[in-house]
């Protein structure tokens, strides 16, 4: 059965949205093969991604997994974070004990290298929730890895929902917009979710209570965490919920039919002051730049958090 699974590496900066995804791909094991998870300096720190990204595998009961860290800044700027989002630990909301699991010795660009090399070719899928460094870091340092890469599946970037950290860009993107600017420029087949599907998957009241009524600690570590994340988005936004970005990249590899978008041209700006990490996709084909992402714009909300409800349930 494992044979079947897709092998992903989960390059991510936990962030409890990432944490959420995690948990999905850990309990989908017939789906999801994970390689290893790359923790990046993002939405907190290093020192917290790497840290926070063992917490969520032993909270999945899976201790065993391979965790790295990776670039603790990004390629040529300053570090930006998101306490303000996230709390000061990156995982406020529930309470969870220090883990216990090690961290791996190896550089995560290392492993990312090194696990894309001794694979087949085109059988291992990167799926990046936080800043692309580290994925950018290694296509610099070993290019021969991109024509080796399956399928980049990404969260990052909007277009109709323009900004989340500057008024015209997203998070991910605007943290370093080098690294997205050169993994957007690999001709790696890459899958985005930007902020325009990830805000039609609104944690409602009714879909955090379905992971509390779980009644497990993955269950109730979800609904804390959710909880958390919606004090801050609710004052923003003023919407139905928070908004669950990361999970709609593993939920992607495990049910595509439930998202839908164009194939288009994606081009990151890395030089205005006024729009630095805009994701400027050509949704409308205006253009004559070659399509180079696939750019998904809805998802069946209702389809992806009974796929949560129902693998996290597992844990
Ligand atoms: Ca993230």
């Amino acid at each position: 059965m494992a044979s079947l699974a897709r092998k992903i590496i989960i390059d991510t900066d936990p962030g409890q949205d990432d944490a959420v995804a995690i948990l999905l791909a850990l309990a989908s094991p017939e789906d999801l093969d994970v390689l290893g998870i790359t923790a990046v300096a993002g939405n907190v720190p290093l020192d917290l991604t790497q840290k926070n990204a063992r917490i969520i595998c032993e909270l999945a009961g899976k201790a065993d997994v391979k965790v790295f860290a990776g670039c603790d800044r990004p390629l040529g700027r300053d570090l930006v974070t998101a306490e303000h989002v996230h709390g000061k630990t990156g995982l406020d909301g529930p309470d969870l004990a220090d883990p216990k699991m090690p961290l791996q010795d190896q550089h995560a660009v290392d492993f990312i290298i090194d696990t894309l090399l001794a694979e087949p070719s085109g059988t291992v899928t990167l799926c990046p929730l936080g800043p692309l460094t580290n994925i950018a870091t290694a296509l610099q340092k070993a290019p021969d890895i991109a024509q080796r890469i399956q399928q980049i599946v990404l969260m990052g970037g909007a277009y109709f929902e323009v900004g989340n950290i500057t008024p015209t860009a997203e998070f991910n993107i605007y943290v370093d917009p080098e690294a997205a600017d050169i993994t957007f420029k690999s001709g790696i087949d890459i899958v985005v979710m930007p902020l325009d599907v990830t805000h039609k998957a609104l944690v409602t009241r009714a879909r955090n209570d379905a992971f509390r009524d779980l009644g497990t600690p993955a269950g109730s570590a979800v609904a804390q965490m959710t909880d958390f994340f919606e004090r801050f988005d609710k004052e923003k936004y003023g919407s139905a919920g928070a908004p669950l970005h990361d999970p709609c990249v593993t939920a992607y590899l495990i049910k595509p039919e439930l998202f839908t978008g164009r194939h288009v041209n994606v081009e990151i700006e890395t030089q205005s002051e006024l729009t630095l990490g805009m994701t400027v996709a050509d949704w409308w084909g205006v253009t004559d730049r070659a399509p180079n992402a696939t750019f998904i714009g809805d998802l069946d909300a209702d389809g992806f958090f009974a796929l949560l409800a129902e693998r996290i349930g597992r844990l």
